[in-house]
């Protein structure tokens, strides 16, 4: 009659993206497009929807809802995002500035993108521009209202 909480222990482990350590061996991985050099990066959320990534201060989720195209492409791509706070609860009316940023070569995108609230704490991000292939970064600055801002990054492999 003992309780197996040790059972749970191992699901609760969730892949945090950027700075978490990874063995980044692919060996046993199925339907890997090898399109360019980022595509095993592990700083590149892989998949990307679904993709779940909390600000470094705890306060902020982001959660990627939906990407238009389906794979990261050069030029405009369009994603919706859900963003709660750190008990689960859909943001609304949050301000969300956006930098798409190419941290290997240090520059940003030629264009810019903005933020348009939708339902349920749900955002769109568009256009994202990524004006070339490899890993880009999407750093979004989120202002709930009346909080302080937050800061969250999603990573992506981004295809020529
Ligand atoms: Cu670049």
């Amino acid at each position: 009659m003992s309780m197996p909480r040790w059972m749970l222990v191992p699901f609760l482990a969730l892949p945090l993206g950027c700075g978490s350590p990874s063995a980044g061996t692919d060996d046993t991985s199925t339907a890997v497009e090898v399109e360019v050099g980022c595509s095993t990066d592990p700083r590149g959320l892989s998949p990307l929807v679904g993709a779940s990534v909390a600000s470094l201060d705890g306060t902020v989720r982001v959660t990627v809802e939906s990407v238009d195209p389906s794979v990261p492409v050069r030029g405009n791509n369009f994603w919706v995002v859900q963003v709660a706070d750190a008990a689960g609860t859909p943001l609304e009316g949050a301000t969300i500035s956006i930098q798409p940023f190419m941290p290997d070569h240090g520059h940003g995108s030629p264009s810019p993108a903005s933020a348009e609230s939708l339902a349920g704490g749900r955002y769109k991000l568009s256009p994202l521009n990524f004006s070339m292939p490899g890993l880009w970064e999407v750093r979004l600055g989120i202002t709930p209202a009346g909080g302080a801002k937050a800061t969250v990054t999603l990573g992506a492999c981004v295809i020529g």
